[in-house]
């Protein structure tokens, strides 16, 4: 009975979703917040990129078996699932498969993508918003409900670590639920002199937060910045933190996601890949 009432909530969420999004199109307000997610399948849609030719979306398979989607269908409609045909893949388990689209192109104005079954039924899928061409968009960390942009990471793990540093020194931890604080990690094996660095949260305004002179940082070593110091709150839903040097080039961006109540996102290990979902560890070693 519990399975029926949840396939009714379900397949109801999912006719709201889709009378929004249908009576709304012209205006084109789609977010990532109109994400649907039947809950009932491991296969994601966790990578799109409307600029390719052709435009591609990348399925990621959660589960511990491989899954065949032949027979399977992509639309960048929700209300018109049947435009392309998969005649044959199957994604790893753990793994990812790539589908070109052929039969539609992505919108790089935002659009939606979706995956459903042989039946014809909605498996997963997502709106993205406006794209522009350096950038995909999906999940992070794979098969996640936070959706961001990203670097291409065409049928490989979703990375939202934009730039290679030219510094030795990386956002390595936040914390976005009051007080605020951003970590900084000194990878290499000098000191760093981080006078007049900047920190911010804008891409269109590197420079919210000047580093005062004579700020350094030591090799392996952490430097914390509180939301005192540099002023601006990190939003607990997710936005970009930028540190960038004295001619206000980034050096390092990363972007975080939702946050969980007591958690913090970081380097894992320190300097390494970034994770949500960490322990805070502020001016220490980062960890699970
Ligand atoms: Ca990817
Ligand atoms: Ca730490």
């Amino acid at each position: 009975m519990k399975y029926i009432y949840n396939i009714i909530t379900i397949v109801s969420i999912f006719f709201l979703i889709s009378s929004c999004v249908s009576r709304n199109d012209s205006d084109n307000p789609l977010t990532p917040e109109s994400l649907i997610n039947t809950g009932t399948s491991k296969l994601y849609v966790n990578e799109v990129y409307a600029a390719g030719s052709p435009d591609w979306a990348e399925i990621y398979n959660d589960s511990d078996q491989p899954i065949s989607i032949a027979g399977y269908y992509i639309s960048d409609n929700f209300s018109e699932p049947l435009k392309q045909k998969i005649n044959s893949g199957i994604v790893p388990s753990k793994g990812f498969l790539v589908i070109d689209l052929t039969a539609f192109g992505l919108s790089q104005q935002g659009e939606q993508i979706l995956l459903s079954d042989s039946t014809g039924k909605a498996v997963n899928g997502f709106s993205f918003p406006a794209q522009t061409p350096e950038k995909s968009f999906g999940r992070f960390p794979d098969g996640s409900a936070n959706l961001t942009f990203m670097k291409q990471t065409k049928g490989r793990p979703n990375d939202t670590t934009f730039f290679q540093p030219p510094v030795d020194v990386v956002i390595n931890e936040i914390y976005a639920l009051n007080p605020d604080w951003i970590e900084l990690f000194n990878k290499g094996n000098s000191r760093v002199d981080l006078s007049d660095y900047y920190l911010s949260d804008d891409s269109t305004n590197l420079t919210k937060y000047k580093i005062p002179s004579g700020t350094f940082i030591e090799p392996r070593g952490f430097l914390v910045f509180e939301e005192s110091q540099f002023g601006f709150g990190l939003s607990s839903s997710g936005e970009p933190v930028i540190l960038s040097n004295r001619s206000a080039n980034a050096v390092d961006k990363i972007i975080f996601g939702l946050q969980t109540a007591g958690k913090s996102e970081g380097r894992l290990p320190d300097g390494g890949q970034w994770n949500k979902d960490l322990t805070p560890t502020k001016n220490a070693p980062n960890r699970r």
